[in-house]
């Protein structure tokens, strides 16, 4: 009789434990929060121009390119925008298709070992008119 009460206590504190153990190390699991950002291709004023030009994002964070006004666009990093000079990572980030339908978007979401820096990208079509950004990532 004692053995049998015995064995459920000590069972349910092992469950309790094992709960605990569990649930805590899912919440420390679970990421640092990550933010996604908008950013608008082409002004809602109607200028060549992204929005925001200069955001500031932490690696991991996601940026999303939304096609506003003025289309085509697209936005394309390159090697030369790049801090680290990377080629895979620019091309990784960058998205060369172009959106013609005002609401398309992309995604970009930076890995979260990009090295810290300015990178810049711009727009194919409107590049010489000055449709450039820059996305500032924090180390
Ligand atoms: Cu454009």
């Amino acid at each position: 009789m004692r053995l049998r009460m015995a064995i459920p206590r000590s069972l349910g504190l092992l469950i309790c434990t094992i709960l605990l153990v569990v649930s805590s190390f899912v919440l420390s699991a679970s990421p640092a929060s990550a933010e996604t950002y908008t950013i608008k291709m082409g002004t809602d004023a109607g200028m060549l121009k992204f929005e925001p030009a200069k955001l500031t994002i932490k690696p991991g964070d996601t940026v999303k390119f939304v096609n506003n006004k003025l289309a085509p666009h697209n936005a394309v990093f390159d090697d030369k925008g790049v801090p680290s000079g990377d080629k895979a990572l620019a091309k990784e980030l960058s998205h060369t298709k172009l959106l013609n339908s005002p609401g398309e978007s992309y995604e970009t979401t930076f890995p979260s070992d990009t090295p810290p820096g300015t990178y810049t990208y711009y727009c194919q079509p409107h590049r010489g008119a000055g449709m450039v950004g820059k996305i500032t990532v924090e180390g």
